[in-house]
Formats: C-alpha cells, structure tokens, sequence
C-alpha cells in the first residue's frame, strides 16, 4: 500500500491546506436561483462568491449537481458526468470552478457512489438483461418464500429489497427504490467507479465528499439481520462491512494516489474504533460520523425522538476530540441538509435565538477539526412547520407519512415527529433578504419549497449591516480561528465535567493555550474561573461583560466566551 503524503499524521497536519481550512456547504436546490425557475442553480451560486469569501470559508461542498429524476433530490445519479439542466450546464460548472480558483477558494463535489439511480444506464442494462456487461453491477437475488431475499430494511423504512418485474429478481436498496445499490464485491463496478472519480479529478477538483461510504460492503451471503436492531434492520451487514477499508484504500490507490486533494467520508455508524480504520494513510481524510445527531434519536421506523443531554453531548465530542488524537482528524458539523437546524436542536430558537445560534458557532468554530457550515447556520435558519403532508417533500418523510397514515394516523398525530426530523427543514431556501422570496428566486415566480416564514427577521441583508449579527459573529469566529493556530490544531481537554450546564474545554498547542466556555442553558449559571494564565477574553457573544460573585463567573443564557493566551 503506498500512502499518500497528503494524509494526516501529527507530523504532517500543518501541510494539509484543509486542516486549517473552514468549508461552507452548499444544497444547490436552496441556495440561489439565477433564471427564475424556483430552484437554485449553479450561476446562482457563482453570483454570491462575494459573500462566502467574505465569510472567510476557503472551500465549498458542493451538494450533487448531476443528472438526476431527483428521488432523492441528487442523491439518486443517472449519469456522473453531466451537469442536470435545472442546475445549468458544464461550462457554468467550469465558470464556479474557475471563479473559485481564482479567489483561492476549493470546490468539493459530493460523490455517490454507493448506489445510482435506477435511471442510469447501467441499471437499465441490468434489469434487462442479466448478461449485459452491467448484469452483475447490481445486487440481484431470486426472492425467499414469495417475499424479499432477507429482512433488511431501508435506511428510509420497509423493506430493503424491491421486486424488478422485467429481471424477475429482487435489487437491493440500502434507500429508496429509486436508489439501487452497486455490488462492490465485483471488481468491474469499482473500476468504473474509479474512472468517475478520475473524471472530476481531471476536471481539477479539489475533493470529494463520499456519501454513505462505509455501506459499500455487505457481508457475503446477505445474511438475515437481528430482527430486534434498535437500528435499521440488517444494518450490522451493510454499515462498517468487512471490505470497507480494503476498498477504501483501493480507490486511494488506484484513483486518488498522492493528488492533494481533500476526501471526506459521510459516514453513519462509525464509531472512534471504526474511524481509526478507515480514516488515515491511504483512506478518507476525515470522516462525519453521526454520534452527536442521534443522541436525541429514537426508533427509526416511529421517528420518535428524546432529549440529548449536555452530559452526553460532552461525553460524544470529548470520545471524538480526544480519540482522534494526535494522528486523526474530524469533520466538524452541527448540521447538514439531513438534520434538523442545529439552533432549533440543540439551542433555543425561541426565547434565545441569538445567544443559542451564537454560542453553537463558537462550539463549532472552537474543536480540533475541519469545521463545515451548511447554508444558512451563519444566518442562525430555524426549523419551518408544516400544515399538511402536502407540503412535505423530502422522500425519507414522505415515506415515514406514508406507512403512518397507512397504519391509521392522522397527520396532526405525527406532525410534531415531522417537524422536528423532515429533512426539509434544512432545505428551505437560503435568506438573502426581506423582499418576497427572500431573494432566493424572482419574487414573481413559486420557489421549489416554500420559503421559511420567518425570513422577513433572519436574512441575510439585514444581518450584514450589523456587527453583532449571528452572520457577524460566525465572520468573526473564523476569523478568530485562523488568526490562534491553537483553535485549529490543538490539542482539546475537557474542562468541569460535572458542570449540568456549561460546556468548557481548553486547547493546548505548546505555549499557546485557549479555554472555552458554551453555557448550554437558558438559566444564568455560575462557573469558577478555569482560564489559564495569560489568557486574556477574546470573544463573547454578549456585549456587557458577564458579572462574577465569589470569585465565580455567572454565565448568562447561552453565553460563550473564548480565552486565548498567545
Ligand atoms: O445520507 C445518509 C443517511 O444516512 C441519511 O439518510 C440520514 O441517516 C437520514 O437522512 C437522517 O434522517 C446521505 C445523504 O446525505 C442523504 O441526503 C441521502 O438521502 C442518502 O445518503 C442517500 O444517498
């Protein structure tokens, strides 16, 4: 195996242009539309670089821009290499390339390659004719007693497995019916993989977001799942499988080699233990694991939830901080175009708009990691509501309404679940301003999704003009950031760990050290003074300074302070 010199090792962290990069992801759909057809696109977002490279990001995750019959709104590709036409053309592609480059800025594309569409040509092939080249590019199996090959069920609910009227045969779908997935165990279907990573690295990108990565390999056989999974049913074969880091490293080898470039897995499931297979020399960069977004989870299949912790929050990113310590890196995030808006999560979006969506981005810009910010929590975006099914579109709840209503409820029953899990909250269109339409797409025309109400408050003019804006303070933060190398690189401890309510830690890069203070309460709570010597406050997000009684700190609702000593 040859390793990569760009992969992260304590030696060689502060060679990696990422390490100290902040990346900005985009959901193309959401972001800005340019030709007034409610959907965003990509000359949109070639229209607003100004603002992200004000921001101080250094990269963007681009969200997929394929062919697509949008089942699963891109994640469902029919063709790898051709731009869709609601989201504009290769040479636009080129153009937010280059535009890119040219400002210093890279561009990640968001890369699926464990399943296609089940419009993608090969797929076609497949269903029609079992001794078609692509014949075995899929996981085909005859069916068990008149129903599915096995009872692993669908990251989206039901069954895992859908019947092909044309092969006469069962496919495998890990998600939707429309999102078959790839045999990896046949050495055809990772060759032409690998061309298509070697297609965009031709196209001179600068990385790749892997999505659902570490489902590649199912273990041999397709044993039945335990039926009692508190997870998804099967999921103990298909996430983590046997062969992950083995082809990991093969795509490394055979695709990648030593291009700097960035590779970031999306991965659910993974654990430190996993990361540390598959994440390092040779294999992902970094990878997301989901630890901290399902803390408040429950059954997948009811989408009931609970409350998260802050002892538990404390306890997963210390396990993830200290874990991937000194050699290992984290992919930083409180929210994604899956999860719901981290300031109605895990902060107060009511009472404490302000000080929760502040305090969060000081947590996010403040850990060892890459931090990444999905459209919109620079602006502090929040949760929208829903008055019908009708409204809903994401395919995940859809299905989730589907089985419910079939099962004898009534929307009012399960619209609370709904409002808090539909992915669609991350997905109303981006806030640019107060007119109609948030300027997303032309105030005359209906925008994909219905814009969350709330933007006449939160957007992005109004919260550009004033210094103390949620957008001002996350400006600030990254800048903070790249100016205290301690922020990026060092090493984390967790601080008062009993604390009900306070989150603290410090970072430690030899003599340059930092503490952090996140009260995560919406009550004033009391903190000794933990800063080390010669740190002096460098940020809060308050602007009078916090009281002290005995020698004690008392923290307001949601108050953050950062100390650096340099
Ligand atoms: O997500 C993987 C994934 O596990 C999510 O489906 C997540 O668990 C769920 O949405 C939580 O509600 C990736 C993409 O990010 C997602 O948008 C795709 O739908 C999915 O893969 C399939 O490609």
């Amino acid at each position: 195996m040859s390793t990569s010199p760009h992969r992260v090792t304590a030696d060689t962290l502060d060679n990696q242009w990422w390490v100290g990069a902040v990346i900005y992801q985009i959901y193309p759909r959401s972001f800005q539309d340019s030709n007034a057809d409610g959907v965003g696109d990509i000359p949109g977002i070639i229209d607003r670089l100004d603002y992200l490279e004000d921001l101080g990001v250094d990269a963007i995750w681009l969200g997929p821009v394929y062919e697509t019959p949008d089942a699963d709104f891109g994640y469902d590709i029919a063709n790898y290499r051709a731009i869709d036409p609601q989201f504009g053309t290769m040479a636009d592609w080129e153009t937010l390339r280059d535009d890119l480059h040219e400002r210093d800025m890279r561009l990640i594309m968001d890369l699926v390659l464990n399943h296609t569409s089940d419009e993608h040509e090969w797929f076609q092939s497949s269903r029609a004719d079992p001794k078609s080249p692509y014949g075995d590019f899929y996981i085909w199996r005859p069916g068990r007693n008149g129903g599915p090959p096995n009872n692993w069920e669908s990251v989206f609910g039901g069954s895992a497995w859908t019947y092909d009227e044309a092969r006469e045969e069962y496919y495998l779908h890990l998600f939707d019916q429309k999102q078959p997935d790839l045999d990896w165990s046949n050495p055809a279907v990772r060759q032409a993989l690998y061309d298509i990573v070697d297609f965009w690295l031709e196209q001179a990108v600068d990385g790749f977001r892997l999505d659902v990565i570490n489902f590649i390999s199912k273990t041999s056989g397709l044993p039945d799942g335990d039926p009692y999974n508190t997870s998804v049913v099967g999921s103990e074969h298909f996430i983590n499988g046997p062969a992950v880091g083995e082809y990991l490293q093969e795509l490394c080898n055979e695709a990648i080699g030593d291009k700097d470039i960035l590779i970031v897995g999306e991965t659910p499931g993974l654990t430190v233990e996993d990361a540390k297979s598959f994440v390092g020399p040779g294999r992902l960069d970094m990878a997301f694991h989901f630890e901290h977004v399902s803390l408040d989870a429950g059954d997948p299949e009811d989408w009931t939830y609970g409350e998260w912790t802050l002892d538990e929050l404390r306890e997963t990113y210390t396990r993830w901080q200290t874990g991937m310590y000194p050699d290992g890196w984290n992919a930083l995030y409180l929210g994604n175009h899956d999860q719901p808006r981290p300031v109605s999560r895990f902060g107060d979006d009511e009472r404490f708009w302000y000080e929760s969506a502040t305090m969060l981005a000081t947590l996010q810009l403040t850990l060892r990691g890459t931090p990444f910010a999905y459209q919109g929590e620079e602006l502090g975006m929040t949760n929208t509501n829903f008055e019908s099914p009708a409204e809903v579109a994401d395919v995940e709840a859809r299905r989730y309404i589907e089985r419910q209503l079939a099962a004898g409820k009534t929307f009012d029953d399960i619209r609370h679940e709904v409002e808090f899990r539909s992915r669609d909250n991350a997905r109303t269109p981006m806030q640019w301003s107060d007119e109609l339409n948030a300027g997303f797409t032309d105030p005359t025309v209906e925008p994909w999704f219905p814009i969350n109400p709330n933007y006449t408050e939160i957007n992005v003019e109004k919260q550009s003009s004033d210094p103390s804006s949620v957008l001002s303070v996350y400006r600030r933060l990254i800048e903070l950031r790249k100016a205290h190398h301690v922020l990026v690189v060092g090493r984390f401890v967790p601080m008062l760990e009993d604390h009900a309510d306070v989150f603290a830690y410090k970072r430690l890069m030899e003599a340059a050290t930092a503490t952090v203070l996140l009260n995560f309460s919406g009550m004033e709570v009391s903190v000794p003074s933990i800063e080390g010597e010669g740190e002096s406050l460098v940020f809060t997000n308050y602007t009078t300074s916090a009281a002290k009684k005995d020698d004690r700190l008392l923290l307001r609702p949601y108050e953050a302070h950062v100390y650096i000593a340099v």
